[in-house]
C-alpha cells in the first residue's frame, strides 16, 4: 500500500521512470532554497577563486546549508521517496548545480553529446547516461545487461527553467528498463522523438529513478541555472559523497534524518553488540530496527504493512 503516491504517479514511475510534481515547494520553501544557493555561492566564489559568470557544482550539498539538509527528509517529499524504494535507504549524494548563462560569444554542443566548445570551458554538456552503469558498477553483477533498481533522486527545480535550452534536464521515458549497453552502441545517440526536455516552473520536483537516460541541455538563457539533486539508495551500499557526515551535525539530528544521513539511529557499534568475534554489519540485517526508524514511519503511515521475508 502506498504511503503518497497516487495510482498514475504509480504508474509513471514504473513505466516511464519518472513523476513530475509540478509547484512541489512552496513560495517561502523556494525562497529559502535561492537565499542558501546565493550564500553558498558567494562563499564557494570566494574561496574558489570564481567570478560570478562561472558555473560550478558541488557535492554533498546538504553539508553546505540547513536549507540544502532540510530536503532530506522533506516531510512532503519522504513519503514519496519511501513509496518508491522503500525504508531500508540512505542518502547517496546530494549536489547543488549552478550554472550562469553561456557568454555570448561560446558556442554550445549538441545536447547529450558530452562534448563541444561548451564543455571545453567548464559548462559542462552532459552526456546521455543513466547513473552508476559502468563494468565495475552496477552493470557488472547484471544477468541481463540491464541496472537493477538500486536507487531515486529528486530534482528541485529552483531557477526558471520553463523555457528550452536553459539548462533543462532530459530524460529518455522508459530507458531504465534497457541495457545500457544500447547507449554505448548507439554512441549516445536516443531517438529524439521520443526524448523529453523537462520545462518546469522554480518550485517543482521530479522524483527519478536513476537508471533513466537522461542529460543536461545547454544554458542559452539569460538567468542563472540553480537546480538540486538528492539521491536515496539503499543503507548496504555505499555513499558516493561521504564515508561518514560530520559526527555533530548526525548527534543534531533526528533519528530518521541520522538513519537518511548514513548513521546508525541508536549509535551503537556498526558491527553489532559482539564485534570482536561475531561482527555483523547492521547496515546488513539490523538487530535494533530502532536503527532503521524510517521502517516503523512508513508502518504507521501504510496500514502496518511490511513486505519484507526475513533474510535467507
Ligand atoms: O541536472 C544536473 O545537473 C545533472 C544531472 C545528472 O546527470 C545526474 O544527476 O546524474
Amino acid at each position: 500500500m502506498s504511503i503518497a503516491m497516487t495510482g498514475q504517479q504509480e504508474k509513471d514511475f514504473e513505466e516511464k521512470g519518472f513523476i513530475i510534481l509540478e509547484n512541489f515547494l512552496t513560495e517561502g520553501e523556494l525562497e529559502t532554497l535561492l537565499s542558501a544557493v546565493n550564500d553558498v555561492a558567494s562563499r564557494i566564489q570566494k574561496t574558489q577563486g570564481l567570478n560570478p559568470d562561472e558555473p560550478f557544482a558541488i557535492r554533498n550539498a546538504l553539508a553546505h546549508h540547513t536549507a540544502f539538509l532540510d530536503l532530506v527528509d522533506h516531510p512532503r517529499m519522504l513519503p514519496l521517496v519511501v513509496d518508491a524504494i522503500g525504508w531500508n535507504i540512505q542518502i547517496r549524494t546530494s549536489h547543488l548545480d549552478y550554472r550562469p548563462p553561456y557568454p555570448r560569444e561560446l558556442k554550445a554542443g549538441e545536447v547529450g553529446r558530452g562534448d563541444g566548445e561548451d564543455h571545453q570551458k567548464g559548462y559542462r554538456n552532459v552526456l546521455w547516461h543513466p547513473d552508476l552503469a559502468g563494468d565495475y558498477l552496477f552493470e557488472a553483477p547484471s544477468l541481463d545487461g540491464r541496472l537493477p533498481f538500486m536507487e531515486v533522486k529528486v530534482f528541485y527545480v529552483l531557477s526558471d527553467l520553463r523555457e528550452s535550452n536553459c539548462g533543462n534536464l532530459w530524460m529518455l521515458p522508459g530507458s531504465h528498463k534497457r541495457p545500457p549497453q544500447e547507449l554505448r552502441d548507439s554512441d549516445r545517440e536516443v531517438d529524439a522523438s521520443k526524448a523529453v526536455e523537462l520545462k518546469l516552473a522554480p518550485g517543482a520536483a521530479v522524483l527519478w529513478r536513476t537508471a533513466t537516460w537522461h542529460c543536461v541541455g545547454p544554458n542559452l538563457s539569460r538567468k542563472i541555472r540553480k537546480i538540486m539533486h538528492v539521491g536515496y539508495h539503499y543503507r548496504w551500499m555505499r555513499p558516493a559523497d561521504y564515508i561518514q557526515q560530520d559526527p555533530e551535525l548526525v548527534a543534531n539530528s533526528s533519528p530518521i534524518r541520522r538513519q537518511l544521513l548514513g548513521a546508525l539511529s541508536t549509535g551503537k557499534n556498526p558491527l553489532g553488540d559482539d564485534p570482536d568475534f561475531h561482527p555483523s554489519s547492521q547496515y546488513w540485517i539490523p538487530r535494533d530496527w530502532d536503527d532503521v526508524p524510517l521502517k516503523a514511519w512508513a508502518e504507521e503511515r501504510n496500514g502496518g504493512e511490511s513486505a519484507m521475508n526475513p533474510p535467507l
